[in-house]
């Protein structure tokens, strides 16, 4: 607009009117002002989440690329324990025991010579923190002991496997003898506290992970000679929640011998599944494929070896299943 023009408008404005269009004048430039601080101030606010996204994934690559140069093909156990001095600084303890939830109610799992407790030991929000913590802290088994022999043919095993327990254990199974890599502060607090609400001691762990429904574990019995007989074996289950099934040996394959219905036991996250003699004599258990499920899956069953020197059991026979 010209100034002539401006100023004829301003002739025809009465006092009273001039006022009106000063205070409309000064309220639009002290709303626009605001909207320029809030702006300013969101802005501000998304790039300060940015630089912490970033910061993470930055920590994230770092971890990863650490556990990639560090992940040795078989067992170093001078090259673990630097990495264990490492890990046991970096672990702030959760201390989780105290994370269990109180009372503990526990199901009581019955059939013919299976005997089982099942309960939920940690709330959503606890299982998520100590799934994190394992997503975090644990290193799996890669290369050969990565492998299991079926048949004389070997496989990878569908899922990743890593044993942690006292010095000089392992456990032999399909053919393969996976070393106990030492107990970390992290997984010494979880045994802790399932020694805590089982009222048992254990001296090993085998720590699987699943990826997704694809990865999974054939029907099998943990009946092996490196384990004390008769002891129980108690199985944490952290993420997605899968089905657990149960079949009776006499039930198994073309020429059973008898009809008994498998049970199927869905294992939730936070669950704890306690499995007491004689189950694992006359049951074998499997955890079957559920392709449609997209979560990871970590699971723990702490267990109590035959000391190192009696067990004997270097070589098992193959297993008529896949793992
Ligand atoms: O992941 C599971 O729940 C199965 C674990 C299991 O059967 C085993 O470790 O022997």
């Amino acid at each position: 607009m010209s100034v002539p023009k401006i100023n004829k408008i301003k002739k025809h404005l009465d006092p009273g009117n001039r006022y009106t269009v000063m205070l409309f004048v000064t309220f639009i430039g002290v709303t626009s002002l605001r909207k320029c601080c809030f702006i300013y101030h969101d802005v501000n606010k998304e790039l300060h989440n940015d630089f912490a996204r970033i910061d993470t994934v930055m920590m994230d690559k770092f971890l990863v690329n650490k556990r990639k140069l560090e992940s040795a093909d078989d067992f170093d156990e001078n090259h673990h324990t630097k990495k264990y001095k490492q890990e046991a600084n970096d672990y702030e303890a959760l201390s989780i025991k105290t994370l269990i939830i109180r009372p503990l109610k526990w199901r009581d799992l019955r059939a013919e010579n299976l005997d089982c407790d099942y309960g939920i030991l940690f709330s959503k929000v606890n299982a998520d923190r100590i799934l994190c913590q394992c997503e975090r802290m644990l290193n799996y088994n890669e290369g050969q002991l990565a492998k299991v022999k079926i048949f004389g043919k070997w496989h990878d095993i569908p899922r990743k496997q890593v044993a942690h327990g006292d010095p000089g254990l392992s456990y032999t199974f399909s053919n393969n003898t996976v070393p106990a890599r030492p107990w970390t502060p992290f997984l010494d607090d979880i045994r802790d506290a399932v020694s805590d609400v089982t009222g048992h001691s254990f001296d090993f762990v085998l720590i699987n992970r699943y990826k997704n429904g694809c990865d999974h574990m054939g029907e099998h019995r943990d009946d092996e000679k490196d384990l004390v007989h008769g002891y129980p074996i108690a199985s944490l289950s952290l993420g997605q929640p899968r089905d657990f099934i149960f079949k009776h040996a006499d039930s198994r394959g073309k020429k059973a011998k008898r009809s008994i219905e498998p049970l199927k036991l869905l294992l939730e996250h936070g669950s704890l599944l306690l499995m007491k003699h004689p189950t694992n004599t006359y049951w074998y258990h499997a955890l079957p494929q559920r392709k449609r499920l997209l979560g990871v899956r970590i699971n723990m069953t702490f267990r109590q070896m035959v000391p190192a020197s009696n067990s004997g059991n270097k070589t098992t026979k193959p297993k008529a299943e896949l793992p």
